[in-house]
C-alpha cells in the first residue's frame, strides 16, 4: 500500500472560467478523496516559495504574475499513488499538445500569453508533496 496525498491547485484561468466544479468532480470520480479545500489569492511570497524551483527561468514572472491574479482553489486529495495519478489526469503542460481526457488536453488551449495558463497544478513527487502541503495547508 502506498496512500499518499497531494497538493492540486485550480489556478485562476479554471476558477475565472467557472471550471472549479469539473475539476473536483474529476478528482473524485477517478476515486481519489478530497481531504482539504481553501480558495485564496495567493500572495507573492507564497507563491515564491511554492515556485522555488523555477527562479529564474524565462515564464517565471509572468508566471507569478499570473497565479497572483485572482483566487485559485486548493486541494489536498488522498488516494493510491494519487501524486502520479492526478498528474496524469491532469495531462501535459501545454495544453495544446495535452491528451484529450485529460483536464488540460479536454478544457485547456495556448491563449498566446507569456505563461502556459493550464487550468491546474499537481505536486510531482512525495517530496514535493509533502513541501507544498505545508505551504498551502499550514
Ligand atoms: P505544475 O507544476 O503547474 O503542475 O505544471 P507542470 O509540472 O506541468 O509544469 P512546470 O514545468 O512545473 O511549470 C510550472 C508552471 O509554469 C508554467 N509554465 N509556462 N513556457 C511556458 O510558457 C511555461 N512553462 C511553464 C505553467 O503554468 C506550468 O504549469
Ligand atoms: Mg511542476
Amino acid at each position: 500500500m502506498s496512500t499518499e496525498q497531494t497538493l492540486i491547485l485550480v489556478k485562476p484561468d479554471g476558477v475565472a472560467r467557472g471550471l472549479t466544479g469539473e475539476i473536483l468532480r474529476r478528482i473524485e470520480a477517478k476515486g481519489y478523496t478530497i481531504t482539504g479545500l481553501r480558495m485564496l489569492t495567493p500572495s507573492r511570497e507564497l507563491l515564491a516559495a511554492h515556485y522555488e524551483e523555477h527562479e529564474g527561468k524565462p515564464f517565471y514572472e509572468p508566471l507569478i504574475e499570473f497565479m497572483s491574479s485572482g483566487p485559485v482553489v486548493a486541494v489536498r486529495a488522498e488516494g493510491e499513488r494519487v501524486i502520479e495519478g492526478f498528474r496524469s489526469i491532469a495531462g501535459a503542460t501545454d495544453p495544446t499538445v495535452a491528451a484529450p481526457g485529460t483536464i488540460r488536453g479536454d478544457l485547456g488551449r495556448d491563449w498566446g500569453l507569456a505563461v502556459q495558463q493550464n487550468l491546474v497544478h499537481g505536486s510531482d513527487s512525495t517530496l514535493s508533496a509533502e513541501r507544498e502541503l505545508g505551504l498551502w495547508f499550514a
